[in-house]
């Protein structure tokens, strides 16, 4: 009981003065949520379940409230990894649910009611708790504790309230996880939430003596934050049914560098990216000094990481990045500096083919088509960027701002 009462009074006082950097609107569930964590801790034989999404900002907000249920004395806790919840997988992860007292779903966009009728007919307690940033309908139902970005908090940026930011900021109201920021920095860098985060991600760079300068995102992606996210997401991008290895790397790891050792799987795609970043150039041909074409050979499938990266780094440039599999080609296209709308070149492009198909939006687009047809789909593609009919305006420009990180 003593123990409650002590995280009772961190709760009231942290929501009345806190730190949090948008007006609680919905205090009622944030109420609802310590009830819970008072139900645990009266009942430390629960059985809980984190679900959880496979990507950086879902690997490291379940770590989040894994190490939160731990430190509150409770062991009875397994995860299970999502994509979504579709009809077809929900009878299997309802089965696995059975015996479970409490589910904390986290950054699961549930899409309706009658989802989480499924997901909640084998539980004992019948409580979900969904910790989540993606718009969804309303989800009112009385089993159910909605803790979103934009319903708990006057956020009217979800997308970059991501989940292993509102997790951190949600189990700090309980204790002190600051032991575990750096969880949350990856998800943020994961979710390119960073441009709402200056001060956060800034002062935790101070903590752990890492260098960012000001205006530059890159110094994100170099540091070590940056390498643990990429390590992620080449992890769930390439070996799918790993992602349990990687979170059960984090969960072990006590910092960055003894989780970056326990992914050499991992680590092996993205030398292979880096690999082909460092000699993009001399690998790839050049159109009027601003289209690079550039066939990829590798056994991996990474030309969107590889056309992201290149962009990034060469804003000014379109790069194009295609690889052949059998008897298909399929293309990855970006250009950062939204001076052009590749998307909706690539997709006219696409409408004059038979056999292609893609588009996207302003920086980037990707697109397939059978092999035989891909120079002649290749040269349209070029064609249509280097025409005026997709040059955007100064306005279309600044939005590019808001993707830099502010400190
Ligand atoms: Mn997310």
């Amino acid at each position: 009981m003593e123990k409650f009462e002590k995280i009772k009074n961190r709760f009231e006082k942290e929501i009345k003065n806190s730190s949090l950097k948008y007006k609680i609107i919905d205090e009622n569930s944030l109420k609802d949520f310590l009830n819970i964590i008072e139900h645990l801790i009266n009942n430390p034989q629960s059985n809980i379940m984190l679900l959880h999404d496979k990507d950086a900002d879902g690997i490291t907000s379940g770590n989040i409230f894994y190490y939160m249920l731990k430190q509150l004395g409770l062991e009875r806790i397994k995860h299970l990894h999502l994509k979504g919840i579709s009809y077809s997988n929900e009878r299997e992860i309802t089965k696995k649910l059975i015996n479970t007292d409490v589910i904390f779903s986290l950054d699961l966009p549930f899409s309706n009611i009658e989802q989480l009728d499924g997901i909640l007919s084998n539980q004992r307690l019948k409580k979900i708790v969904i910790i989540d940033h993606h718009p969804t309908d309303n989800l009112k139902h009385p089993n159910v504790i909605l803790l979103k970005s934009n319903t708990v908090f006057a956020c009217d940026n979800p997308a970059r309230y991501c989940t292993a930011k509102l997790a951190y900021d949600l189990a700090n109201l309980i204790m002190d996880v600051s032991e575990k920021d750096w969880y949350a920095i990856i998800g943020i860098i994961g979710d390119v939430a960073y441009p709402m985060w200056g001060d956060f991600i800034f002062n935790i760079f101070k903590k752990y003596n890492i260098e960012l300068s000001e205006n530059n995102n890159k110094c994100l992606y170099d540091s070590k934050f940056g390498l643990a996210t990429e390590l992620v997401s080449c992890g769930n991008a390439f070996y799918p049914d790993r992602v349990k290895d990687i979170f059960n790397a984090l969960k072990n790891s006590n910092n960055l560098d003894e989780f970056e050792k326990k992914l050499p799987f991992c680590r092996e795609v993205l030398d292979e990216i880096n690999n082909c970043v460092k000699n993009f150039f001399n690998n790839s041909v050049a159109y009027d000094d601003n289209i690079f074409f550039y066939e990829l050979k590798s056994s991996y499938h990474i030309l969107s990481q590889i056309s992201t990266i290149m962009s990034i780094n060469n804003m000014d440039k379109t790069i194009i990045v295609v690889k052949h599999v059998n008897n298909n080609t399929t293309f990855s296209v970006r250009r950062s500096d939204y001076t052009i709308n590749v998307g909706s070149a690539v997709n006219f492009a696409a409408s004059k083919i038979k056999s292609a198909s893609g588009g996207g939006h302003i920086p980037a687009a990707g697109a397939k088509c059978d092999k035989k047809d891909y120079e002649t789909f290749l040269d349209l593609i070029i064609h249509e960027i280097n025409s005026n009919k997709y040059k955007l305006s100064e306005m279309d420009r600044n939005k590019l701002n808001e993707n830099n990180i502010k400190i």
